[in-house]
């Protein structure tokens, strides 16, 4: 008897092995099916999935056709911000020496973000145009 094993989300989880076959003398060894979370860079959140197997293709009537399932979740490693680099020990000086820090978002958007930067203390700090790195 072949049963076929698959995932509702198979972006977020993989099945293995695809399908297990079961003689009749091994009918009570447990068959480990192995399920891997799957990593997709988007910020999605806890993703509920369920694991179909059969319809159990074998030529005992009794077990023909035959269909289980099994639920799951695959949880999401994304945190959305925005990360600026360094975050810390610019330097400046009153003599024209100017740093830099670099922004960026930890997940992709699904539209624009804009972002306005004020220094804390006006009068010690002017924000000129950002560097873009080659
Ligand atoms: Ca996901
Ligand atoms: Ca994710």
């Amino acid at each position: 008897m072949t049963i076929p094993i698959s995932a509702s989300l198979p972006g977020e989880v993989s099945v293995a092995p695809s399908s297990i076959t079961i003689q009749p003398p091994d009918w009570d060894a447990p068959a480990v099916v192995l399920l891997t979370g799957q990593d997709d860079a988007v910020a999605d959140g806890v993703k509920a999935y369920t694991i179909d197997l059969g319809p159990a293709s074998t030529a005992d009537p009794a077990f023909a056709g035959g269909t289980a399932s099994v639920s799951g979740q695959n949880d999401d490693n994304e945190s959305p911000g925005v990360e600026v680099i360094p975050t810390g020990g610019l330097h400046t000086s009153e003599g024209g020496m100017a740093d830099s820090f670099a922004v960026r978002l930890r997940t992709p958007p699904t539209a624009p973000v804009s972002i306005t930067f004020r220094p804390a203390t006006p009068s010690e700090a002017n924000l000129g145009l950002p560097r873009r790195s080659p």
